[in-house]
């Protein structure tokens, strides 16, 4: 049978359940996701002297050869990244991975020249882009505590930093016309108890008003806030908790941005979705794999994965929602992760795309709770591979199949030769 002739089939079975696979792919081809850059160099970025990561309760394992060294070299790994992704996506950039030409720009010190560059390129590729603060990788990070410092001169320079970064974000997103989300994360937290938690969480309330003072335009500049549940060298307490940052974005009009590898183990980030959307615009994800803690593996197609994008479409909230990928394993072919990864998230969408909405709901009312199951179960045997081609061909990008062969192909003709 021709690939035709097995996406038709396919359709029709989608079809019969009420499933619209055409509309299904078309929500699929508008739908943006946030590739972030710190997969290609492990969290390296292009500061001099080269800061080592450090200080920041994240950590990256593996020393698979190849990574990128230069600009140019994670610009062109980002390009083949995209050339294996069906649709268009944007790409978010740390502040520490700015043009800074061998001279050393400390982290207050960053400003819009520095990513004019990304902007430029960026812009010839049609690309959005999105960024974050860098507050780990810095020897002004190694006491463990940044915007809730208790030293004044190192709070004060974070905030410096943060301010920076939203100028540079506001002139990014004025650049390229569409709202770039500068979202901001830090390792604040301590190892053992922590006596004086109020303290700290004061501190950092006062460092994000300042941060956040200054008014940009929302159609340039979009903030948003990302928790964590603990990190290492932060097991006792981390000052920017789920619940800190949901009262400080409520209260502020800020975006809450959630990592999939932030919370407790067994807790359903999915369940999150139809809370929080009662009471936001917008939400931000951080699409990672944890293993036993947060360990930001490569993201593949699981069922948490699933359940959260299935989530967002049956909230009606597909396209209020800001997807970023953020995972980054030094293990195996860094480019091979970007595409597993990537793909895995949009695999996902579409399931969810091609979940019947209607038809569940109506069972769930009608109390039918045995048939709700049973086409739920039903779901996971229908012909989706064959859908997902079909979104590949017309996007122009190869096939499951073909791209184990196109990522060892841009190895032996590119990053082998990288020492
Ligand atoms: C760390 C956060 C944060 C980082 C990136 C590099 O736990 O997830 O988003 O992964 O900023
Ligand atoms: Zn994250």
């Amino acid at each position: 049978m021709n690939d035709q002739r097995i996406f038709s089939n396919a359709e029709e079975r989608y079809q019969e359940l009420g499933v619209e696979v055409q509309n299904a792919l078309m929500r699929l081809a508008a739908l943006p996701l946030s590739i972030h850059c710190w997969q290609a160099d492990d969290v390296g970025g292009f500061e001099t002297p080269d800061a080592k990561l450090s200080g920041g309760g994240i950590q990256v394992t593996g020393n698979y050869p190849g990574k990128a060294r230069t600009l140019e070299e994670i610009r062109t790994d980002l390009q083949t990244v995209s050339s294996l992704l069906p649709g268009n996506h944007r790409l978010a950039l740390h502040a520490s991975y700015g043009d800074f030409a061998g001279r050393k720009v400390d982290r207050d010190q960053v400003a819009p020249e520095h990513f004019d560059g990304w902007a430029d390129w960026a812009g010839s590729l049609g690309i959005g882009l999105d960024f974050n603060s860098t507050f780990f990788s810095h020897p002004l990070a190694d006491s463990g505590f940044t915007l809730s410092s208790k030293d004044d001169k190192v709070r004060r320079f974070w905030i410096r930093h943060a301010q920076a970064c939203r100028k540079i974000s506001a002139f990014l997103g004025e650049k390229q016309g569409s709202p770039c989300i500068h979202n901001l994360w830090i390792p604040d937290g301590a190892k053992d108890l922590t006596v004086d938690r109020f303290g700290y969480r004061r501190l950092l309330v006062e460092s994000l008003d300042e941060i956040y003072k200054q008014d940009y335009d929302p159609g340039h500049l979009k903030d948003s806030l990302e928790s964590k549940l603990f990190g290492i060298g932060s097991e006792a307490f981390v000052v920017g908790s789920h619940e800190f940052y949901m009262g400080y974005a409520l209260s502020r009009g800020k975006l809450i941005c959630l990592d999939t590898g932030h919370f407790h183990p067994t807790e359903s980030i999915a369940d999150k979705v139809s809370a929080l959307f009662q009471f936001v615009e917008e939400l931000v994800f951080h699409v990672s794999r944890p293993m036993r803690w947060d360990s930001d593996h490569v993201v593949i197609l699981s069922d948490d994965l699933k359940e959260l994008c299935a989530e967002l479409v049956r909230s009606g909230k597909l396209e209020q929602s800001h997807v970023g990928l953020d995972f980054f394993d030094g293990t195996l072919n860094r480019i091979g992760a970007y595409v597993l990864g990537g793909r895995a998230a949009l695999k996902a969408f579409l399931l969810a795309l091609l979940l019947p909405h209607e038809q569940l709901k109506r069972y769930e009312e009608e109390g039918d709770f045995f048939a709700r199951l049973a086409l739920l179960e039903e779901m996971k045997s229908l012909p989706f591979g064959a859908v997902w081609d079909e979104h590949c061909r017309r996007m122009n990008v190869p096939l499951d199949r073909e791209v184990i062969e196109r990522v060892h192909r841009y190895e032996r003709e590119v990053t082998s030769k990288r020492n």
